[in-house]
């Protein structure tokens, strides 16, 4: 992988020249033979190369995937998230296989993304249906967080992916507390923290967003089909995955590294969360992890916690839990 992704960042520096066979050999110090394969597998996965005797290789296109070299050429360079990546066409969860990584030793912002899972996983032991077309992406979050705070990484996320779905598409979708990009009351996009805390501090995140990018509304299966929807079923047109990642990457770095020097985050967005939410005013049901509350969604507060006032008018703080309207 690694010589691979030379390879894409030698093809992407000469912009529209040729690399030669040789330069590539010498400088990463492999045959020309393997050069050829490395270059083989690369037009597999999507990369148009043009090959010209005697002037080398020139790269006419390549695919809308979150590879290394092609995902840190979208982002500004001071956004710590994505400058390093793994791109694999297909895994079980690219949850699971971030938290492999990072037994591994990988950094803080490694974003781990697959062109299909097999086992994408939802809270709780759900499933998530993730087939080609989505963007199915975990980043590796090592900035020690409060944990009293650990519930606004999610949020925070809600808001990048907002932003970014609307940036790059024109849609503005809305957003459910605590974790759901909804429009019109389809689910576009969920959200999965898995935290590692080592007593009152999260030591390690691994934040994983499926965003249903460009999977057309007939691929879903019949389950899904009045709840959930796409970027491309709804604008008709395809959304380019990298602008999509790199603008919530680079949104969500900076409210994030507020987060890990305990100084407001979720704070300084609450407004712009409350006029994107779908769910304060409403009439709810909440189960949380240990009970079920009825009543309506009254407010959410600076640190993202819920506040349902019941029938009886007691006002209940919920910190996680599934809203059902
Ligand atoms: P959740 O538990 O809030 O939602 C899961 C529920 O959503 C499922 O039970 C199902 O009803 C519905 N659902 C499943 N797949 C889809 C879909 N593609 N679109 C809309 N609705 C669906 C939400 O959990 C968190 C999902 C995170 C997914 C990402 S993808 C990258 C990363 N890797 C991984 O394994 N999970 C995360």
């Amino acid at each position: 992988e690694r010589v691979r992704n030379a390879i894409v960042d030698m093809l992407l520096a000469a912009e529209d020249g040729y690399v030669s066979g040789q330069a590539m050999s010498e400088s990463l110090g492999i045959t020309r033979t393997a050069v050829w394969k490395h270059l083989q597998h690369l037009m597999e996965l999507g990369f148009a190369i043009e090959a010209v005797h005697g002037q080398g290789y020139r790269l006419r296109g390549h695919p809308d995937i979150l590879m290394a070299p092609l995902l840190r050429r979208r982002l500004p360079s001071a956004c710590r998230l994505g400058q390093d990546a793994v791109w694999v066409p297909r895994v079980d969860s690219t949850n699971a296989l971030a938290w492999r990584c990072a037994r591994e030793g990988a950094p803080h912002g490694l974003v781990v993304s697959a062109g299909e899972q097999t086992g994408g996983r939802g809270r709780h032991g759900r499933s998530w249906f993730s087939p080609q077309g989505g963007l199915w992406m975990s980043v590796l979050l090592r900035r020690p967080i409060p944990l009293s705070r650990a519930a606004e990484v999610t949020l925070l996320a809600s808001v990048a992916v907002r932003r970014a779905i609307g940036e790059t598409t024109g849609l503005w979708p809305g957003i459910k507390w605590p974790n759901d990009i909804v429009h019109h009351g389809r689910k576009l996009c969920g959200i999965l923290a898995e935290i590692r805390a080592d007593g009152e501090v999260v030591e390690q995140v691994v934040l994983g967003i499926g965003i249903n990018a460009n999977i057309p509304a007939d691929a879903f299966p019949p389950e899904l089909r009045r709840t959930a929807t796409s970027v491309l079923a709804e604008t008709g047109t395809p959304v380019d995955r990298l602008a999509l990642a790199a603008a919530l990457l680079a949104a969500f770095d900076p409210w994030l590294e507020a987060l890990a020097d305990d100084r407001p985050a979720f704070a300084e967005l609450a407004e712009e969360w409350r006029a994107a939410n779908v769910t304060l005013g409403r009439w709810v049901r909440v189960a949380t992890p240990t009970r079920l509350l009825v009543g309506v969604a009254e407010r959410v507060d600076d640190r993202g916690v819920l506040y349902i006032r019941t029938e009886s008018g007691k006002v209940c703080a919920v910190h996680s839990g599934d809203v059902l309207f």
